[in-house]
């Protein structure tokens, strides 16, 4: 892009790159701060390696609870997590980096739309792992041009606690809903880590500015949170939309409503929003495809055509029968008969998965005599176990016999 590629010869000068007279690392610091901004994030801070013990005592304590419910790569090599130099020994600054997503509209409206689906914010536009990386791998390289060093770059996926780096890196503080909170951005930042060998001046660590406030704690409809600052990742929808490869618990089924894919509920009544600003990248913005899309067309998507809908998007991670439990969850949810239809022809999908959430959809919009002959039909039919049980457990309590 020539606008950025102008940035970066600006910001470095000549001076910088074709003589690379050595830079203190007080102007070095100054000058990567504006070549980030350059690059598109939107805030950036550094921290030691050696900042976030207090965070690691608490993931023990997260894991040793089981909060991490399915997520096995969260429990593996707890010393990377705990501690940057568990992950990379010669780390000696950690240059903690945020994108600013905000959206354009309330993400709470949709939840009315109980016809239509509701995507998280994060996952309307394209996915901003990718974003990111690209971003990171730029700053990365300048840095290195600018003085020799190693660097390593991680988004979301490595062994690295991001919250807590960027909270002792100064751009923000964990809220008691566990993200990170911005004075500036509030709770729409996505983060990156650039992990490098050289010494560079630390910021200060943000501080908690949550007060007596507890609006994501009393917002969240499966009550995934045991106290504040703590987590149950296994309550949580977006876990259980996203993360959870089997079917979706009973006891969380209703209370899911229409989200589909992810949460945004904890995060969107977060008082420190109203300083935040929309999103400034175009490729992380919604989607109109994905802003509120119709659940019986959701349904109807094969394999191609959801690989086709979600190209570049986050929620292609999942797969077809994961997303397509989830919307049949959301048409269970819809409260609108005539969305039947959709579920009983799911009932003949090869995947136990699929036909297992068209069952329970059904048991909420048929009454109980329509429920029990489809039961007599399909229960013969019916070879999976985990379907089968879903029949035997699904019962239509809340429609009436016509
Ligand atoms: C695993 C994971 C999940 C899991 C578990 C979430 C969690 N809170 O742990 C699930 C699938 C549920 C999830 C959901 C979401 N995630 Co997520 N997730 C991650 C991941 C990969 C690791 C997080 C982790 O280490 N969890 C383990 C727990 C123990 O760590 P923690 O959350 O920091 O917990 C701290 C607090 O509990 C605190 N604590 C505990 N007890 C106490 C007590 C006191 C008194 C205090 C003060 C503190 C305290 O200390 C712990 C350690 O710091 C990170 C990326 C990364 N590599 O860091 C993204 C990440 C956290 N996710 C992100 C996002 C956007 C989301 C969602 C908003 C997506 C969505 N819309 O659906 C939701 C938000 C749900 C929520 N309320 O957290 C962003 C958050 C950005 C930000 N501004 O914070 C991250 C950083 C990805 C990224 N690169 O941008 N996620
Ligand atoms: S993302 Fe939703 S379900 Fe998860 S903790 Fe926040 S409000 Fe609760
Ligand atoms: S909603 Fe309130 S308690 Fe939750 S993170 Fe925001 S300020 Fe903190």
């Amino acid at each position: 892009m020539a606008g950025r590629r102008a940035g970066v010869t600006n910001l470095c000068g000549p001076r910088l790159l074709n003589t690379r007279q050595k830079l203190s690392p007080a102007r070095l610091k100054t000058a990567l701060a504006d070549q980030a901004r350059a690059l598109g994030f939107d805030c950036a801070g550094i921290a030691g390696p050696d900042a976030i013990a207090q965070a690691a005592r608490y993931f023990r304590d997260f894991l040793d609870a089981g909060a991490h419910g399915d997520m096995d790569w969260l429990a593996a090599h707890p010393e990377r997590r705990a501690d940057p130099r568990g992950l990379w020994a010669e780390v000696r600054s950690v240059i903690m980096l945020g994108v600013n997503y905000g959206p354009e509209q309330n993400p709470l409206a949709i939840l009315e739309q109980r016809t239509r689906g509701a995507i998280s914010v994060y996952a309307q536009g394209d996915d901003y792992h990718d974003l990111i990386k690209k971003r990171l791998k730029a700053l990365a390289r300048w840095l290195v041009a600018a003085e020799a060093c190693e660097v390593k770059v991680f988004v979301d996926t490595a062994a690295v606690m991001e919250k807590p780096l960027a909270q002792a890196a100064g751009l923000g503080w964990q809220g008691k809903h566990t993200n990170l909170v911005s004075r500036e951005f509030g709770s729409w930042l996505f983060l990156g880590a650039i992990f490098t060998t050289l010494e560079l001046p630390r910021d200060n660590a943000d501080t908690d500015h949550c007060g007596s406030c507890r609006a994501c704690l009393e917002v969240c409809p499966t009550s995934a949170f045991p106290a504040p600052y703590r987590l149950d990742a296994r309550r949580c929808i977006s876990y259980l939309t996203i993360e959870n490869k089997g079917p979706i618990p009973h006891e969380f089924r209703k209370a899911i409503g229409n989200r589909i894919y992810g949460c945004d509920d904890c995060l969107a009544v977060c008082p420190w929003n109203k300083f935040a600003l929309v999103g400034r990248e175009a490729k992380l913005a919604a989607r109109e495809a994905l802003r509120a899309p119709a659940l019986d067309e959701l349904a109807r998507l094969d394999d191609a055509a959801f690989r086709a809908l979600f190209t570049k998007s986050p929620v292609k991670r999942i797969g077809r029968d994961r997303f397509i439990r989830n919307v049949l969850i959301a048409i269970g949810n819809s409260n609108d008969a005539s969305l039947a239809d959709e579920a009983q022809r799911l009932l003949g999908d090869a995947s136990p998965l699929v036909r297992g959430a068209a069952v329970w959809a059904l048991s909420q919009l048929k009454t109980r005599q329509e429920f029990d002959a489809l039961a007599a039909r399909a229960l013969n039919a019916e070879a999976d176990e985990s379907v089968r049980a879903e029949w035997r457990g699904s019962s239509p309590a809340a429609r009436p016999s016509s």
